[in-house]
């Protein structure tokens, strides 16, 4: 079916949960017996997943190029594993019995790889390859690509006809200046290099931030050891209820030596200081008018249905958006993108598509609280699913437990891991982990799905 397309050319940058939804989706058309066209996508590290494919490294890479990887030892899934499962994919599938409802990063890492393991999907990254430089002529229609293969030291060029941009969008650190810090005498990093919490044990940390990087590294640090946690918040506080030894405060103004000062005039001395300030939407290879210009939020401007950059639509973006939804949200868009380029999807003209976005940016200026932002993410994606054939799933179902979930935090931050979920795919309920949360401190996927012995658990207190 479809012949025509097989002499277009597909590019994507980024081999993460994203890019490999786009793979996946090209490949669900292709067991429906439509012809592939040509897809190549490039990552810049040595295997996919993304964010999941941890890294020790920080800084720069093996080749020079800087580290993309955020995350960190002991890194539990902050939101329920239902939430984010694949519609097509899911977790009875790939794990064969039913797992908890909050798993660690090597064993989500396992589940995204599982599907597309299976399939052919290898076969079109090019690794250890990194985009450079794109450009687009208004003549050919086509992008072209300058790409640079890092472990030949080779610079190259190709030809795309339409390319989706799924580089992620938490590496780029957003550091902020605060005076005096330059004499701080003890550690000052951000989020983005943060790497476990062994070197803060018995410190007195200061973490600035009040978002997810804040409170689960605090949480962490906390949990591994640290003496004591203080975060410090510009807009509003996280507002849980803190376990002795963690507190939050309000912004710091400045440093002297190793003594921060806050604005409500109080004043202590911190080991380290850890900026949980968030990240840039950064696009080094992307000339300025294809560039997609954003804060970190649920609805970036100028991106039509979330997907398609609005002057240009061949050029599409994956996973732009904040995220309670993450996979599922990327699938929908991959899935919709997809039809797009294959010709199946036709989309309105420019101004109807900024009518659209108005839409939708309004409701995004007018949400509340964290019960409205899941309702509106949900929204999206069910617009969005009605658009394709991305399997169905009960997204009604999903926004229930993710409401659930803020308030599980709000009622207990050390234990909200510790509940379990139903799958709004497969129906089944999650297994308890065989460790209560704050017990575990062992993250690996073989200690995960160990079956231990009874006498083995440690006994409830
Ligand atoms: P990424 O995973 O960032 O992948 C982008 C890929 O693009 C990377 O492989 C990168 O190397 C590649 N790339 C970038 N630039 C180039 C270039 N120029 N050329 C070639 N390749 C390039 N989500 C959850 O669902 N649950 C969680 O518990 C959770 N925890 C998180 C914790 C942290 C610390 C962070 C930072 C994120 C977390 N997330 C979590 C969100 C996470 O970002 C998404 O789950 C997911 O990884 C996003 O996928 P992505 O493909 O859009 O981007
Ligand atoms: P987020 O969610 O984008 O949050 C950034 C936080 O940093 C937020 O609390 C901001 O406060 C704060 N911030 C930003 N700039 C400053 C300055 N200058 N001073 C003080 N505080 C500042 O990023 P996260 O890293 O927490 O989370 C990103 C992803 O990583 C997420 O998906 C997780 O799953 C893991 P504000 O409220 O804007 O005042």
């Amino acid at each position: 079916k479809n012949n025509e397309m097989t002499n277009k050319r597909i590019g994507i940058i980024g081999a993460g949960p994203s890019g490999l939804a786009q793979i996946r989706a090209f490949e669900a058309l292709e067991a429906k017996g439509y012809a592939m066209p040509e897809i190549v996508c490039f990552e810049k590290q040595d295997n996919w997943g993304g964010m999941w494919n941890y890294s020790w490294r920080t800084g720069v890479g093996k080749y020079g190029e800087p580290i993309h990887g955020s995350m960190y030892k002991y890194l539990w899934s902050n939101g329920p594993k239902e939430c984010l499962e694949f519609s097509d994919y899911s977790f009875d599938e790939h794990f064969g019995k039913p797992i908890s409802s909050y798993p660690p990063r090597p064993v989500l890492f396992d589940y995204i790889q599982g599907r597309i393991k299976k399939s052919k999907a290898r076969e079109f990254i090019r690794f250890n390859t990194t985009a450079r430089w794109v450009s687009y002529d208004e003549d050919s229609k086509k992008f072209t690509v300058v790409l640079d293969d890092l472990k030949i030291n080779k610079t190259y060029s190709e030809e795309f006809d339409y390319l989706v941009v799924a580089s992620g969008h938490f590496s780029t650190p957003n550091m902020p200046y605060f005076k005096g810090i330059e004499n701080f005498p003890g550690t000052v990093m951000h989020a983005h290099d943060f790497r476990g919490a062994d070197q803060f044990k018995g410190q007195n940390l200061l973490l600035i931030g009040s978002s997810y990087s804040a409170e689960d590294i605090g949480v962490q640090c906390y949990k591994h050891g640290a003496e004591s946690v203080t975060l410090s918040y510009r807009s509003n506080p996280i507002g849980v209820e803190w376990p002795e030894g963690i507190k939050e405060v309000p912004l710091v103004t400045h440093f002297e030596d190793d003594t921060a000062f806050f604005k409500n005039g109080t004043q202590e001395k911190f080991d380290a200081v850890i900026m949980c300030t968030g990240y840039q939407h950064k696009f080094p290879f992307l000339p300025d008018e294809m560039r997609l210009k954003t804060k970190n939020n649920l609805y970036p401007d100028n991106l039509y249905k979330g997907i398609f950059f609005n002057e240009l639509p061949q050029l599409i973006y994956l996973g732009m958006q904040d995220q309670y939804y993450t996979f599922n949200m990327f699938d929908a868009q991959a899935w919709v993108a997809r039809d797009y380029m294959m010709g199946m999807l036709e989309l309105p003209s420019e101004n109807e598509r900024r009518v659209d976005m108005d839409k939708w940016l309004e409701r995004n200026d007018n949400l509340e609280n964290g019960d409205d932002e899941v309702d509106f993410q949900t929204d999206y994606i069910k617009d969005l699913i009605s658009m394709s054939d991305y399997p169905p799933f009960n997204l009604d179902e999903v926004a229930r437990m993710f409401k659930e979930w803020l308030k599980d935090k709000e009622d207990n931050i050390l234990t909200y891991r510790d509940k379990t979920f139903k799958s709004a795919v497969t129906g089944t309920m999650a297994a308890e982990h065989h460790t209560e949360w704050m017990d575990e401190l062992d993250d690996s996927k073989e200690r995960y799905l160990y079956e231990p012995e009874e006498e083995e658990l440690i006994p409830e207190n």
